[in-house]
């Protein structure tokens, strides 16, 4: 396996940037991936970054990085409090995963403090704003490398 990671960002997060800079603030998903990028490459590690604002292609996306990613990174944004498929999906990899959360959920309402990601995820980042993202492939360069 290389040292691929997998970023994945649920729906919505397509408008990072763009609308509630007070809760998001103000990067948006593409800054957000070039970050990514750049530290990707300090790391020794590469990243493919996918948004979607469905379920299943999101899923999809979970499948693929069984074949080819090392660890994977995911914001599932609101299906984050609902979807147990991807939590089954997210079963289904072998390999380390993250859940990012940008805002800090467990000061925010109570439909946002219950992650079914969260009994998959090795950790979980939250309320870090988007560095949360950084912090996430820091993470998995440790966790790949042991
Ligand atoms: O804090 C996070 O990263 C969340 O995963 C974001 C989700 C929310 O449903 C989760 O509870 C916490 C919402 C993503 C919506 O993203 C937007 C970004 C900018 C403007 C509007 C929505």
């Amino acid at each position: 396996m290389t040292g691929l990671i997998q970023i994945i960002n649920g729906p919505n997060l397509n408008l990072l940037g763009k609308r509630q800079p007070e809760i998001y603030g103000f990067e948006t998903l593409e800054d957000v991936e070039a970050d990514c990028a750049a530290l990707a490459a300090d790391l020794g590690l590469q990243c493919a970054f996918y948004q979607s604002n469905y379920e299943g292609a999101l899923i999809d996306c979970i499948h693929q990085a069984r074949d080819k990613a090392a660890g994977i990174v995911i914001n599932p944004a609101a299906y984050t409090h609902t979807s147990v498929a991807i939590l089954d999906a997210l079963k289904t990899f072998d390999g380390p995963v993250i859940e990012v959360h940008i805002s800090n959920v467990h000061q925010r309402e109570d439909f946002r403090h219950h992650s079914y990601v969260s009994l998959r995820a090795d950790g979980v980042i939250a309320g870090c704003g988007t560095e949360g993202y950084q912090l996430a492939l820091r993470r998995l360069a440790t966790l790949i490398a042991d």
